[in-house]
């Protein structure tokens, strides 16, 4: 059985080549990959998190902690999106003006490549403009928004209202998820699906869809 717990300790201490070498024994030793990322590597990433709250850890501690996780992720992305037929369909994913967090929409992209989606991936600090240029001129059915931060949850809302002053809403699903959002705040702009971990990703797209 590998011990994991390097993998844990790895992220926590920012240690990328450790949480890279950790991972690839794992998956080949037949981990499987979810396991490896929602029971090692999100835990790891929430004491960082604890730690950076309470002032023992820096935006320094953060951003290497996250090159870590991000080292091992690039290992498992490939496992969590393959086996998917054709597309379901096309979503345009991001996250929102304003915010830098990309692991968490990295993970959500990889689940729904993996349920069968297609991914344009717009990256971080996504304008609305961009969103609605995704649906407009790529032809995307879904918008997926990604926000860590409680000062970038307003940025959804004005993306929301871009899709409606473009004329786009009505033909586009809009999914919203991030660790400070809720049921409640997605109702409250009127997201067509919301989910709370990114494997609940591909629950919320099939639902809002009507799939
Ligand atoms: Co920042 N950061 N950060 N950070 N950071 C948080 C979010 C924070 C909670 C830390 C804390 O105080 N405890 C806090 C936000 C507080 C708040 O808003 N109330 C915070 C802060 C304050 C900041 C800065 C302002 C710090 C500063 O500069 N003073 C700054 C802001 C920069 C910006 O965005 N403009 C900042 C910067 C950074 C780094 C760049 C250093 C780095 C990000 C690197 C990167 O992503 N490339 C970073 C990190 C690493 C974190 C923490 C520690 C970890 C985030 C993470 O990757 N988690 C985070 C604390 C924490 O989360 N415990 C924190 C792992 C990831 C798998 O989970 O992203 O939640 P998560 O994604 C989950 C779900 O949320 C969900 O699925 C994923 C997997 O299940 N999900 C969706 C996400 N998107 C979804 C979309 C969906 C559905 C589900 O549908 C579309």
């Amino acid at each position: 059985m590998q011990d994991l717990k390097a993998l844990h300790e790895a992220i926590i201490s920012g240690d990328a080549k450790t949480a890279k070498t950790v991972t690839e024994q794992a998956l080949a030793a037949g981990v499987e990959p979810l396991r490896v990322v929602q029971e090692h590597m999100m835990p790891a990433m929430s004491e960082v998190g604890r730690r950076f709250e309470c002032n023992e850890y820096f935006v320094p501690e953060l951003l290497l902690s996250a090159r870590a996780m991000k080292s091992a992720l690039e290992l498992i992305r490939p496992l969590l999106a393959a086996g998917g037929a054709k597309p379901a369909a096309r979503v345009a994913l991001g996250t929102v003006k304003g915010d830098l967090h990309d692991i968490g929409k990295n993970l959500v992209g990889a689940m729904l490549e993996g349920g069968g989606y297609e991914v344009i991936d717009l990256g971080v600090n996504v304008m609305p403009e961009q969103f609605v240029a995704a649906v407009k001129d790529k032809g995307a059915t879904i918008v997926a928004m990604s926000a860590l931060l409680t000062t970038t949850m307003p940025a959804m809302r004005t993306t929301m209202e871009a899709l409606q002053q473009a004329g786009v809403r009505q033909q586009v699903k809009v999914l919203v998820g991030g660790a400070p959002i809720t049921q409640k705040f997605a109702d409250e702009i009127g997201a067509d699906g919301f989910s709370e971990s990114a494997a609940g990703a591909v629950a919320a797209a099939k639902k809002a869809a009507g799939d």
